[in-house]
């Protein structure tokens, strides 16, 4: 077999091309490759939607990655155990209901079932705005920009994708609905903002509030105590996966109306 160097950036050009003419028009929109973007992600392909997620870094995993303080465990609590092992996570029962996992291993679990389900990460691009249609007023899509040109801070146009939904699920900083509630205040959304840490009760409300903010536009993980001025809770990531199965429940709820 023989091939050449123009064989190469064909092969990745055409390839790449197609996947984002398909893209452009999907069922869902992740913003983030955390805990709760990866695990919506999951439960989405499992309810038969097209899923992109797009995540800024060239990595997986948002916050997994580096457990508590950088030791390399995370804590997961009774009611999550069935998600997280429903991924193949290796759980160690620390004491009664409290489970502690390798974040290697809680990454490497997630990220593979997200991969394998189908849903297509894309990885250095970050969400940069949305789109919006009135009467009703709604959020239809997301301006995409590669993160090295943002970084890079070069005046270049974004690309646009269409979707039918899109999850903010970029964390503490819930930076997607921050910017539709900044740029379309007909929408009515108020940031609260975190509050400092209550770890159990922040693990039972960021599950609750999870869901839609605004028409085709919804909070997931941490976002979510963003947005509704909820605690914080450290390195017990229950919460992150109940949350992200949670959203793609109400979201198929609302797409199969
Ligand atoms: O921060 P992150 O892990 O969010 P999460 O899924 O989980 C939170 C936990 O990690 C932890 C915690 C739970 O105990 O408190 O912090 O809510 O993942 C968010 C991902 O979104 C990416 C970011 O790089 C990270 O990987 N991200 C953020 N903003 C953008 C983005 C953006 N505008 N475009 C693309 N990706």
């Amino acid at each position: 077999m023989s091939y050449s160097e123009r064989n190469i950036t064909r092969v990745i050009v055409r390839e790449a091309a197609k996947d984002w003419e398909e893209i452009s028009d999907t069922d869902i929109v992740i913003v983030g490759a955390g805990p709760a973007g990866l695990t919506a992600a999951y439960y989405l392909r499992e309810f038969g939607f097209d899923v992109v997620v797009f995540e800024r870094r060239l990595s997986f995993g948002g916050g997994i990655g580096g457990g508590g303080m950088l030791f390399h465990k995370i804590v997961i609590e009774e009611e999550a155990k069935e998600i997280a092992e429903g991924f193949g996570m290796k759980l160690k029962e620390v004491e009664s209901g409290l489970y502690s996992v390798d974040s290697s291993d809680f990454l490497a679990k997630l990220s593979y079932s997200a991969v394998e389900s189908g849903a297509k990460v894309i990885l250095g691009v970050t969400v940069d705005d949305v789109v919006f249609r009135p009467d009703p007023l709604r959020i239809s899509g997301v301006l995409v920009q590669w993160s090295a040109v943002q970084i890079s801070g070069l005046h270049v146009d974004p690309l646009m994708i269409e979707s039918k939904a899109v999850v903010d699920a970029t964390g503490h900083d819930a930076e997607i609905i921050s910017i539709a509630a900044r740029k379309l205040p007909e929408l009515e959304i108020f940031i609260h903002g975190e509050k400092s840490a209550y770890s159990e009760m922040s693990e039972k409300l960021v599950v609750e509030k999870t869901g839609k903010v605004a028409e085709g536009l919804y909070a997931a993980g941490m976002a979510v105590a963003a947005v509704h001025g909820l605690p914080r809770m450290g390195p017990i990531f229950g919460g992150m996966l109940m949350s992200g199965r949670k959203v793609a429940e109400q979201i198929m709820f609302d797409l199969k109306k």
